[in-house]
């Protein structure tokens, strides 16, 4: 209940005489397992660097009460401690530097243990979607295990909440980033390479994702909308994409690099051309 009103407030936005409902995007609240590891992860470096914050501050303000003070009418301060350092002094340091190390070897540990829960998604039963980034728009290409069903969307993906989605990312162009901050963190799409992405969506939800790595003068209007539904929705979804994709008349060429989705153009009955038009003319 208190993620549905937190959803709730997050999903709105005020504009002068209505409040309109917009995408989540917001990297501190996760509604997939792996936003939730990377939220994790956060939660502990914040309080860590926290910690140290306070303890160097303590320790600058402890400082200034300690340090010697010299009034024109009492005696010099002794500062022979200041030339020979006292052992007491050496064993602060030697503290402080133990702590210090502790701490970047906690930090790394957290940063490899949550590389490891983010590797370890279960991925049975997972939808396949290829990501193409383009200057500057999203083609994504779902895969199924009967190729007549694959279809293609742009600038939108739907999943399911609760299934993984194995994201294959490729760049057609230059390097994009895609992020999705709710649902996961960031992943470079580079020309040349691909590179995977897999998450899963806990609740149902419209996200929003940003191509996060300057790509050229339109970036920042480079989004996308990801749609989580129930698994009956999201199939029902699927099946009427793959209805409304008709089978290809003739494919002169099969470059998986193709910058254009490969959507079928529905077959036209043409009169003006063809051999048997160009005969009747004459
Ligand atoms: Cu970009």
């Amino acid at each position: 209940m208190r993620h549905r009103a937190r959803a709730l407030v997050g999903g709105l936005v005020w504009v002068p005489g209505v409040v309109t409902a917009v995408p989540l995007q917001d990297a501190l609240h996760a509604y997939g397992i792996q936003a939730a590891h990377i939220g994790r992860l956060w939660n502990f470096t914040l309080g860590l660097c926290t910690l140290v914050f306070g303890a160097i501050f303590a320790a600058f303000l402890w400082a200034l009460w300690r340090a010697p003070r010299v009034r024109v009418d009492e005696a010099p301060p002794d500062l022979k401690s200041l030339v020979h350092p006292e052992r007491r002094l050496h064993r602060a340091v030697g503290w402080s530097t133990g702590v210090a190390t502790l701490g970047l070897l906690a930090l790394l540990a957290a940063d490899v243990l949550t590389s490891r829960a983010l590797a370890r998604l279960p991925l049975e039963n997972a939808v396949n979607i290829e990501l193409i980034g383009h200057e500057w728009w999203w083609e994504a290409r779902y895969h199924h295990a009967d190729p007549a069903r694959d279809f293609v969307t742009a600038n939108e993906l739907h999943i399911p909440v609760g299934r993984p989605v194995v994201v294959t990312l490729r760049s057609n162009d230059v390097i994009h980033t895609l992020w999705v901050p709710n649902l996961h963190g960031k992943r470079d799409m580079i020309p040349g390479r691909t590179s995977t992405l897999q998450l899963r969506a806990d609740r149902a939800g419209t996200y929003r994702g940003q191509c996060a790595e300057f790509c050229g003068l339109e970036h920042a209007k480079m989004a996308m909308v990801v749609e989580a539904e129930p698994n009956a929705a999201y199939e029902a979804w699927a099946a009427r994409q793959g209805l409304r994709r008709r089978p290809p008349r003739r494919r002169r060429c099969a470059d998986a690099n193709s910058s254009r989705p490969r959507i079928a153009r529905p077959a036209t009955r043409s009169k003006a051309r063809g051999p048997t038009a160009r005969r009747r003319r004459t």
